[in-house]
């Protein structure tokens, strides 16, 4: 515990990986420790989620400049913390909590917010000499998480015809998580050939993942299984993240944006059922829309297998909550910039692994090079994480850190597969 107090807190502005400016965070405490942050940026953002702050200033990156978040970390943040223990985060995040004193984090921003709750555990984490997970989860976290490699991307993420936005692999049945990533990376590949027999596009999406016009969302499948079988990939499941708070929905029947489909939410249900039948799909994301709790309880009903919620929690206890009452969804998606602080995002997990639900660490489809979810994945004990496809650099970095982890963590490294999943 070497002079760990703030010194300086610096926020400046840079790229996301769609080339949108997002803020980073660099912390420094009176020891010389010194850490920094960059957050991500959502397309498929929830309706729910804390507010991201830009600048609105049209003669600026179209309005999308942080400097205001930046401003409000380097004056506002930064007077109240300097000189508090790096090692206080619960009550570091509650100072900017309190001074932003808005419900969904408006004022400062939850980009700078969260900026600063990262950076703070990271240059303590720093401080105690050792890594971040570790400093999260002292010795009894040497979980790695089951990846889910988006491989296809459809929806907001591409501007092809599908509608499902992420067609995920997952390996389920390998005994380490590097060989388990081994396979995917192998099936990326295989399905990239087949898509160049086939004359289809083999450009990428916002997450990595290939993004062909494809005759239906089935198609994916197809293409999957035979990329799958090339592979010879037979622990490999298939997750998928529709982002149904994307599609219209009145009176309660969606209608998927880019093919037109229209399906009542009973149809809708119907339809996942058909396609877990005839594919091993073993998780589904957002499979209904944010605010149609009823159709997630059906889902729930009709569906056997992990329905995570995204856009329907926001990483946020109170909506998790109002879940758990509902009985809707068994899995939540952990997105730390849905609610803008370090200790918010842990009570999500906290009251979601009480509640018998399981966990998936996530990046956002506008990413950095920074990896601190990794971290937080091992850290924290999320059963899985999605970080995208096996291409890119933003995406590869998550995947490479947690390999480092698991090199860190030798013979104590548990991957759990398929007994990850609910
Ligand atoms: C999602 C995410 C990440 P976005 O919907 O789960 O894959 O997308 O960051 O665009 O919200
Ligand atoms: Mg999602």
């Amino acid at each position: 515990m070497r002079n760990s107090k703030i010194k300086d807190i610096f926020a400046m502005e840079i790229l996301d990986s769609r080339g949108i400016p997002t803020i980073k965070t660099t912390v420094t405490l009176e020891s010389g420790d010194r850490a920094s942050c960059s957050v991500p940026s959502g397309a498929s953002t929830g309706l729910y989620e804390a507010v991201e702050l830009r600048d609105n200033d049209s003669e600026r990156y179209l309005g999308k400049g942080v400097t205001k978040a930046c401003e409000n970390v380097n004056k506002i943040i930064k007077e109240e913390l300097v000189g508090i223990n790096a090692f206080r985060q619960e009550d570091i995040d509650k100072i900017m909590i309190d001074l932003d004193g808005t419900e969904n984090k408006s004022r400062l921003g939850a980009n700078a917010i969260l900026s600063v709750s990262l950076a703070v555990v990271k240059a303590a984490a720093k401080n105690q000499g050792v890594p971040l997970y570790r400093y999260l989860g002292e010795e009894k976290t040497n979980t790695l998480p089951v990846p889910m490699c988006n491989v296809i991307n459809g929806g907001a993420h591409a501007s092809n015809n599908l509608d499902i936005q992420e067609f995920m692999i997952a390996p389920t049945e390998y005994s380490s998580f590097s060989e388990g990533l081994r396979k995917c990376a192998e099936v990326f590949q295989h399905l990239k050939a087949i898509l160049k027999q086939k004359n289809l596009s083999v450009a990428v999406g916002d997450e990595g993942g290939f993004a062909p016009d494809l005759e239906s969302d089935e198609r994916a499948f197809e293409l999957l299984n035979q990329a799958l079988e090339r592979a010879d990939a037979k622990g490999i499941k298939y997750t998928i993240d529709a982002a149904a708070s994307e599609w219209e929905l009145k009176d309660g029947v969606y209608k998927m944006p880019k093919r037109g489909i229209s399906l009542t939410r009973e149809e809708l249900a119907g339809y996942w059922k058909n396609l877990i039948q005839k594919y091993p799909i073993i998780s589904i994301e957002d499979g209904a829309n944010e605010d149609d709790w009823t159709g997630w309880q059906l889902l729930k009903k009709e569906l056997d297998i992990q329905l995570v919620g995204d856009d329907l929690f926001v990483t946020n206890t109170k909506r998790l909550k109002k879940g758990l009452e509902l009985s809707a969804a068994n899995s939540i998606l952990i997105k730390p910039n849905q609610i803008g602080t370090l200790t918010e995002t842990i009570q999500a997990i906290q009251m979601a692994k009480m509640a018998g639900f399981s966990t998936v660490m996530s990046h956002r489809s506008g990413e950095t090079e920074d990896t601190t979810i990794a971290d937080l994945a091992v850290g924290l004990g999320t059963d899985q994480i999605k970080t995208g496809s096996l291409s890119r650099s933003e995406r590869t970095a998550k995947y490479n850190r947690l390999l480092e982890i698991e090199r860190e963590l030798g013979q104590k490294g548990v991957y759990r597969g398929q007994s990850a999943f609910k």
